[in-house]
């Protein structure tokens, strides 16, 4: 059996590869920074991007690509604060890739953004397989899924150049060794910028804005 599915996997890295590559050119020439911002479910993804939409509203021009298994529903949120949002839809599909992407970009107006962000499908483990042509992906780990994740889920974090510790607000009722979740990711990916965080309360959040707006500046076009 795997003398045959091998190849085959191969082949499909190496198609979403291809695409990927046109997905990213597509970005450059249009001067948009790209991020592909992944979690477990219900670590925060949609609340951080409700968020960042609200601070960076007025200077930075944004647009979304929800993931998801079924529903529409995280499109409706960023759609509510004022920000183009496209819904794909895997059916059942445990992870977003570059076709999907692709044929998501076509329904945003490229000429007039500066940042997109595309929001995966919740999931440790799939997402980071494949590329979608993104500048950075971002990992959000939440404080109540234990800080033993890094560890368990390796390539997520080692791909990362950013990692949210989020629902920092909860530290004080739950265990959870914030200091261990930094070791080993730092084991993991040296260069990883981390960031704890509150997208209840928006504690730790000024340091992610100003990372995200330094990065989406680098990626003007000028
Ligand atoms: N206490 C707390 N709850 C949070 C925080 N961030 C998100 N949540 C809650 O976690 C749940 C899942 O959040 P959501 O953004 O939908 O996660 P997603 O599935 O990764 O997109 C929601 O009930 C949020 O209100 C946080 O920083 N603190
Ligand atoms: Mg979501």
């Amino acid at each position: 059996m795997s003398q045959v599915n091998v190849p085959v996997v191969r082949n499909i890295l190496q198609a979403n590869e291809r695409i990927a590559a046109a997905n990213r050119k597509r970005f450059e020439d249009a001067g948009i920074y790209a991020l592909n911002l992944m979690s477990s479910p219900g670590a925060g993804k949609t609340s951080l991007l409700e968020r960042t939409i609200e601070k960076l509203a007025g200077h930075v021009r944004m647009a979304v690509i929800e993931g998801d298994l079924q529903t529409s529903q995280d499109a409706e949120r960023i759609q509510r604060k004022g920000v183009q949002a496209v819904q794909i839809n895997t059916d059942g599909g445990c992870h977003l890739d570059g076709n999907m992407v692709q044929i998501a970009m076509d329904a945003l107006d490229l000429g007039n953004l500066d940042l997109l962000i595309i929001e995966n499908v919740g999931n440790l483990v799939c997402p980071a397989e494949f590329n979608l042509g993104e500048h950075d992906k971002i990992v959000i780990l939440s404080v109540t899924e234990g800080d033993d994740k890094p560890s368990k889920y390796p390539a997520m974090f080692q791909q990362s150049s950013v990692l949210l510790i989020n629902k920092i607000d909860l530290l004080p009722y739950i265990e959870c060794d914030v200091e261990k979740i930094r070791r080993d990711a730092r084991r993991l990916n040296a260069h990883q910028e981390v960031f704890e965080v509150s997208c209840r309360t928006g504690e730790g959040l000024d340091a992610w804005y100003a990372w995200l707006e330094e990065h989406v500046r680098d990626h003007r076009k000028r």
